[in-house]
């Protein structure tokens, strides 16, 4: 497949760009496409604020399209911005929008689900980022609270904070319980029988919670086999690699 001019990643450490650094990374060993990758570090927990000036919600990931590069989805347009008006450059926010950019744009076939998993890839894509995503993310904040909070206050925001953290963690039940119920050998990925963008968008919610602890392998050994396949792939572990930092328990503090 020949290449397209290299798009640039603005990468948050310990974030969800892991994803779209994944994704990237895939691109460039199955077909060759090069891509730029920009490291920012977090600053107390949060981006700098320079990525403010890619987009004004300065938050990762950021796709930044080179102005040579057609833009085969419309739709994009709308959804991006560019706020240099000297330049062509198109801005690419939000993981989920990303990755369908980048399937559409750079990788042919490669994430296309088969007819018969479209709806399940498309369920999926949906579920991780909506669904599993909103759980985590409650969780998260729980759990932060007592770990962020100077020493001699933690004992205190642990009493009030980690009975809410344990409530919502059993919320994860469910979730899971489906997930494992889909997965056989036949469809190992939740996108169906190949990987694809609902697997992508199911890493960064599975890592943090598997990282963190809220996960039992034991329980749920199909999601568990999941997530070693993906984490044996090789551009997964360049992307860690080159991601400045992938440590969900600390976030970098
Ligand atoms: N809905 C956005 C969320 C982006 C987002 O919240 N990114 C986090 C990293 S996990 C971030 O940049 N946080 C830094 C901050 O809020 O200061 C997406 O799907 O890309």
């Amino acid at each position: 497949m020949t290449s397209k001019p290299a798009p640039t990643l603005h990468h948050l450490t310990e974030s969800q760009s892991i994803r779209i650094l994944f994704a990237l990374e895939e691109l460039s060993l199955l077909h060759n496409q090069p891509y730029n990758l920009k490291v920012y570090n977090r600053v107390k927990g949060r981006a700098p604020g320079e990525l403010k000036n890619l987009f004004p919600l300065g938050k990762s990931p950021i796709l930044e399209i080179p102005p040579t590069t057609s833009v085969t989805d419309p739709e994009l347009r709308h959804f991006s911005t560019s706020p240099d008006p000297n330049t062509d450059r198109t801005i690419v926010t939000e993981s989920r929008l990303i990755l369908h950019y980048l399937a559409n744009n750079y990788a042919g076939n490669l994430w296309t689900p088969t007819a018969e998993d479209e709806a399940r890839d498309a369920y999926f894509q949906d579920f991780a980022m909506c669904t599993l995503a909103s759980i985590t993310e409650r969780i998260l904040i729980f759990d932060l609270i007592p770990q962020v909070t100077p020493f001699l206050f933690r004992p205190i925001t642990w009493t009030i904070f980690y009975p809410f953290a344990r409530m919502f963690k059993k919320d994860l039940e469910g979730p899971f319980t489906l997930m494992e119920n889909c997965l056989s050998e036949s469809k190992e990925w939740f996108s169906g029988q190949k990987i694809g963008i609902a697997d992508f968008c199911m890493m960064w919610p599975m890592d943090v919670a598997e990282q963190r602890g809220w996960f039992d392998e034991t329980k749920y050994p199909k999601i568990m086999g999941w997530l070693k396949r993906i984490r044996g792939k090789e551009a997964y572990k360049i992307a860690v690699e080159k991601s400045g930092g992938y440590d969900l328990k600390t976030f970098g503090m």
